[in-house]
C-alpha cells in the first residue's frame, strides 16, 4: 500500500491514464499530483479523533492526552464529528431538493417561464402516495398541494412527523424510527437541533449522538426523495436510453460543453439551448455542439436526454487536459476548485452558475430560473466563443469510449418486469431470488477517492458479483465507472454474468424485444446520487412483495470508493433502513472502538442494517455475497415457517 501511494497513476481508466502519461512533468497539476503531495495524511483526522469544534482546539487524542481540553473523550469526539459529516451530506442533498421544489412552486403559482410539468402521470402518482387528492383536479391544483407539503418537509417545527419518510418506507420501519426516537419532523429542524447538539459542551453520549446522526441521515433520504420525485415531474421520468461514455465522446470538430455538478434545473436547459444553437456553432466554424456530462449532473442528463458521460469525479481535471473541452458548466457539489487552474492553461472556460458555488477566476453566469433559456443561451455562446480560441496543437482526445444503455428509473424497471408479470412486476425479481436464479440485489453507489485506485474497486466487485448472479443496480460515480468500462451494455452480460443472471436478463430481453432499442445491460443505471431513493423504493417494493421488513430483503449497498459527506449520509440511511452497507474507504470512525462497534454491530442489532469496512475488492465481494446469502437463507426459513404455521405475521428480529 505504501508503494502504491507513491504512484501518480492511481487509476485504471485507460483514458485517464493516457492523459496522466501525456501531462507527466508538464507542470499541469491535478488531484493525482496533489494527493501525492499530501502524503502522509494526518492519522488523527483520518480516524476521527481530532476535534476542532471549539477554538481551544484542535484537540487530538494521543497516548499522552486521552481527553480533549474540555474532557471530551475519543468516543464523544468521533461521534460528534460523524454527526457533522452526515449533516453536511443532508444539507447538500436537501438544498438540491429544496431548489427543485421552489422551481415547481413558481409553476404551481402560474409563473411557468421556461419550465413546466413534463410528467403529469408522475405528479399524480406522487400526489396519491402522499395522500393528496387528484380526482377531478387540475395538474396545477395538485402540484400546489404537493409543493406545500414538500416545503413543510423542509421547514415544519410543529411536532408532526415527516410524511415523505412515512409514505415511502414499510410501516415496520416507521415503528422502529418512532421507537428509537429518530423519526424527524423536518430537514431544517433536524439540521439545527443536530448542530446545537454537537456544539461544545453539549451532548457527550456517543449512542445518543450516533442516533442523532441516523436521524439526520433520514433527512438526507427525505431531501433526496423529494429531489427525485419532483425532478421527474419537472423533466420526465427516465426510460431506457442509449449513449456512450468516456473521453472518446469529445469531438474534435464540435463545440464541446461539459455539464458538471448535480442540478438538472440548469443542465436540462443548457442541453435544450445547445440543441437549438447549431447554426451559431456552424457560423463559428464548428460542425455543431455536443453536450456531455461529469458527475451527477451528467447522470441526470444521461438518464433523461441520453447525453454521454465524459468522465466521473476523480478525472474531472483530466478531461480539461485533453484541450478539447470548450466550456465546463458547473452548478453545485463535487466540483474541484482545481478545474479553474487547469482551464487557464487551455482555452477552456469554467462557468459557475450558482450563488453557493463560485470559483475565483471563473466566468459567473447568475443562472436565474425566471430567465432560464436566456441564461442557458448565454452559457452556450461563451462555449462557442471559446471554441474559436481552441488551439488544435493542444488537442489530444483519448480514443476510449463504450456503449451505454441507461435510464432505468423504478418505473422503467417495473415496465420491463411487467412484460413478464403484468399483475405483479416486482414478483419477477422475488421469484428469481426464491428460485435461486438470482443471489440478491446489490446497489453500487458513491464516489471516487484517491485513497483507493480510481475505478478499480467498482469494476472488480461488480464483475465478481455478476459472476455470482447478483442483480446489479448503480447510481452516481459508481455508475460513471460502469459506463466508461462498458459494463452498462449487453456485451457485458455475455462476458461477465453468471448463468442465473444471464437467464434472468435474457428473459427480460425476450419479453420486451418489441419495445427495446438495445438489449439490456449487465448493470441497471438508476440515476444520480439523489436517485438512490429510486433504489430504496425497489427495496421497499421487494419487502412488500415478500411481506417482510426491509432488513430481511437480500439487498446490499456498496460504496467502494466513497468520498463525500453525502456518501456518509447515504450510507447511514441505508443502514437505518435495514441494509448491509459495504464501504471501501473507512470513514473517520475507528479512532473510537466504541463508535466503530456501534456502526458495525449495534446498528445491526437495532436497525438490521450495518456497515462493512473493506478496502480489498475481492474481499469486499466475498463479504457482500456472504451478507446476501445469509439473507436469502433466512428468507427461505422465514417463508417455510410462515407456511407451516399459516401465519402472515412478520418477525421483528433479524
Ligand atoms: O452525488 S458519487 S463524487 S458526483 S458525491 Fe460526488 Fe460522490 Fe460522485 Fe454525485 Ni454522489
Ligand atoms: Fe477540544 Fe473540547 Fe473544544 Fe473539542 S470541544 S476542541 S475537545 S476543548
Amino acid at each position: 500500500m505504501a508503494e502504491k501511494k507513491k504512484d501518480r497513476n492511481r487509476t485504471i481508466d485507460p483514458a485517464a491514464l493516457e492523459v496522466l502519461a501525456k501531462t507527466e512533468g508538464s507542470g499541469l497539476e491535478s488531484c493525482f499530483d496533489r494527493y501525492l503531495n499530501m502524503q502522509p495524511q494526518c492519522q488523527y483526522g483520518n480516524t476521527g479523533i481530532c476535534c476542532t469544534i471549539c477554538i481551544q482546539g484542535p484537540c487530538r487524542i494521543t497516548k499522552k492526552a486521552s481527553k480533549g481540553i474540555c474532557g471530551a473523550t475519543a468516543y464523544t469526539i468521533v461521534a460528534r464529528n460523524l454527526v457533522r459529516h452526515v449533516l453536511g451530506g443532508t444539507a447538500a442533498h436537501s438544498d438540491h431538493g429544496l431548489h427543485t421544489t421552489l422551481v415547481l412552486k413558481e409553476i404551481a403559482e402560474g409563473h411557468e417561464g421556461d419550465y413546466g410539468i413534463t410528467d403529469s402521470a408522475k405528479l399524480k402518482r406522487v400526489a396519491e402516495r402522499m395522500a393528496i387528492a387528484t380526482e377531478g383536479r387540475s395538474d396545477r391544483e395538485i402540484l400546489k398541494d404537493l409543493v406545500d407539503l414538500a416545503l413543510q418537509e423542509f421547514g415544519r417545527i410543529d411536532g408532526t412527523y415527516s410524511q415523505w419518510i412515512e409514505k415511502t418506507v414499510v410501516p415496520q420501519r416507521v415503528e422502529k424510527f418512532m421507537d428509537c426516537n429518530i423519526m424527524p419532523y423536518s430537514v431544517h429542524r433536524t439540521i439545527s437541533e443536530s448542530m446545537a447538539q454537537t456544539h461544545m459542551g453539549m451532548d457527550a453520549d456517543p449512542v445518543n449522538l450516533v442516533f442523532q446522526a441516523l436521524k439526520a441521515a433520514l433527512c438526507d433520504y427525505l431531501g433526496m426523495h423529494i429531489a427525485t420525485d419532483l425532478s421527474d415531474i419537472l423533466f420526465g421520468t427516465p426510460t431506457p436510453v442509449v449513449s456512450e461514455a468516456n473521453m472518446g465522446v469529445l469531438e474534435e470538430k464540435m463545440v464541446n460543453i461539459a455539464l458538471h455538478g448535480h442540478n438538472p434545473v440548469l443542465s436540462e436547459m443548457v442541453v435544450k439551448a445547445a440543441r437549438s444553437m447549431t447554426d451559431e456553432a456552424k457560423a463559428a466554424g464548428a460542425e455543431g455542439i455536443k453536450c456531455m456530462g461529469i458527475c451527477c449532473t451528467g447522470n441526470e442528463v444521461l438518464m433523461r436526454q441520453g447525453v454521454p458521460p465524459l468522465t466521473n469525479f476523480l478525472s474531472q481535471e483530466l478531461a480539461i487536459m485533453t484541450g478539447a473541452v470548450d466550456a465546463m458548466v458547473v452548478d453545485i457539489q463535487c466540483i474541484m476548485p482545481g478545474v479553474q487552474a487547469v482551464s487557464e492553461c487551455f482555452h477552456t472556460k469554467i462557468i459557475t452558475t450558482m450563488p453557493s458555488a463560485k470559483i475565483p477566476g471563473s466566468y459567473y453566469v447568475d443562472f436565474d430560473e425566471a430567465h432560464a433559456m436566456e441564461k442557458a443561451r448565454e452559457i452556450v455562446r461563451i462555449a462557442i466563443a471559446a471554441y474559436k480560441e481552441r488551439n488544435p496543437a493542444k488537442v489530444s482526445i483519448p480514443q476510449f469510449k463504450n456503449k451505454v444503455v441507461a435510464g432505468f428509473s423504478l418505473e422503467a424497471m417495473s415496465d420491463l418486469l411487467g412484460a413478464i408479470n403484468p399483475e405483479s412486476p416486482i414478483k419477477v425479481i422475488t421469484d428469481a431470488v426464491d428460485a435461486g436464479e438470482l443471489a440478491g440485489v446489490c446497489l453500487f453507489a458513491g464516489c471516487n477517492n484517491l485513497k483507493v485506485m480510481h475505478d478499480e474497486s467498482h469494476s472488480t466487485i461488480a464483475r465478481e458479483l455478476a459472476r455470482n448472479n447478483v442483480l446489479l443496480v448503480a447510481t452516481g460515480c459508481a455508475a460513471g465507472t460502469f459506463a466508461k468500462f462498458g459494463l452498462l451494455n449487453s456485451d457485458a452480460v455475455e462476458q461477465y454474468a453468471g448463468d442465473g443472471l444471464k437467464a434472468f436478463i435474457n428473459r427480460l430481453n425476450e419479453a420486451n424485444k418489441d419495445k427495446l432499442q438495445e438489449k439490456l445491460p449487465l448493470i441497471f443505471h438508476m440515476g444520480s446520487c439523489v436517485d438512490n431513493t429510486r433504489c430504496y423504493d425497489l427495496v421497499t417494493a421487494l419487502a412488500k412483495q415478500w411481506n417482510v421488513d426491509t432488513p430481511k430483503v437480500p439487498f446490499v449497498a456498496s460504496a467502494p470508493e466513497a468520498m463525500s459527506e453525502k456518501a456518509i449520509s447515504i450510507g447511514s440511511w441505508c443502514v437505518t433502513l435495514g441494509m448491509p452497507v459495504h464501504v471501501g474507504v473507512v470513514p473517520p470512525i475507528p479512532g473510537s472502538p466504541l463508535v466503530d462497534g456501534i456502526a458495525l454491530q449495534i446498528a445491526h442489532d437495532v436497525y438490521g442494517g450495518y456497515f462493512m469496512w473493506e478496502e480489498d475488492p475481492q474481499e469486499a465481494a466475498k463479504k457482500i455475497l456472504g451478507a446476501l446469502e445469509q439473507r436469502t437463507w433466512k428468507l427461505r426459513v422465514h417463508r417455510m415457517a410462515q407456511q407451516k404455521y399459516e401465519t402472515e405475521s412478520i418477525s421483528a428480529t433479524w
